[in-house]
């Protein structure tokens, strides 16, 4: 089906939402993104994704050339475009048409582009039996050199220690830093279960501040759950006694085996089953 595409100022059909040849999101990556999606109509955690888009592209210096409400509005209208209520919504802006050199400055026009579609979800049994992970050789990128807070354009980084999963049979890896602590995923964050306590990497472990993370870390407070940041080591995911990622793609997903290693008793914890419910009934309040 022929999809309604948001582009700029306003809806155009799928076959018109072009961009130049010369967008230096196209020729180097240089732009900013982000995920979301909307159930039963409701988009979740828009203001969160929003701020989160403004933040990445204040830390490029690319001016968004719309306000934070008229890009709310723009998601809306999209997905009403596309008949859609439970859906993926896509925003991308790039730094728009240059010259075949790096100089931002010489790009003009930054693009806003938002694409609603429906959500391809992971296999059903993935979330009864829990995925298998493996550790990439390839590390996070540290934030000396690009921060993994800003969610760019240029997602090589994760697309490397993705194809080394898919190398391993596994629709995740796991990333490590420089330092060889845990960070996250290539497109989720991780937590691990470690005697009752709810553990994850901090953001200055070189991750994504992922929403969904967010929102698991409150409902666990909610629930009586402890839960708190903590520098992670393999050896922390290899003994702990449950392991999921969150993504907001993946929801919340167990990990029953990492490198070889089975997780626990093998099978989703007591505790991400708990979480996994209380974030399903938070996405659909
Ligand atoms: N870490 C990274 C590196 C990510 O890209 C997350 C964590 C989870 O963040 P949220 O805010 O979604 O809870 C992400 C986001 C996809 C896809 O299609 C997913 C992301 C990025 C791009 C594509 O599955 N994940």
């Amino acid at each position: 089906m022929a999809r309604t595409i948001f582009m700029n100022d306003r809806l155009v059909p799928e076959e018109e939402a072009r961009v130049s040849v010369f967008d230096h999101g196209l020729l180097y990556g240089d732009g900013v993104f982000e995920g979301l999606r909307s159930y039963s109509g409701h988009v979740f955690r828009l203001d969160a994704h929003l701020d989160r888009l403004w933040d990445s592209a204040r830390a490029i210096c690319l001016e968004i050339p719309l306000t934070k409400e008229a890009m709310a509005q723009a998601v809306i209208d999209t997905l009403a475009a596309n008949s859609l209520t439970d859906g993926y919504i896509r925003l991308i802006v790039t730094r728009g048409g240059g010259t075949l050199g790096l100089d931002p400055n010489r790009c003009s026009n930054p693009q806003v582009i938002i694409i609603a579609d429906t959500i391809s979800l992971y296999p059903r049994e993935f979330y009864e039996q829990g995925l298998r992970i493996v550790t990439a050789a390839t590390q996070r990128i540290q934030s000396a050199a690009l921060s993994p807070r800003i969610k760019s354009l240029n997602y090589l980084n994760n697309i490397m220690a993705k194809l080394e999963g898919l190398q391993a049979s596994c629709v995740e890896a796991l990333m490590l830093n420089h330092k060889g602590e845990v960070a996250e995923c290539t497109g989720d964050n991780i937590f691990v279960v470690r005697s009752g306590r709810l553990l994850t990497p901090p953001p200055d472990a070189g991750i994504l501040e992922g929403i969904t993370r967010n929102a698991v870390m409150e409902l666990a407070e909610t629930d009586g759950i402890d839960c708190r940041e903590a520098t992670l080591t393999r050896h922390d995911l290899y003994t702990a006694d449950e392991c999921f990622l969150t993504g907001t793609a993946a929801e919340v997903i167990p990990v029953v085996e990492i490198d070889g290693r089975t997780i626990g008793h093998g099978n989703p914890g007591p505790i991400t089953r708990r979480l996994t419910d209380a974030f399903h009934a938070l996405v659909r309040a």
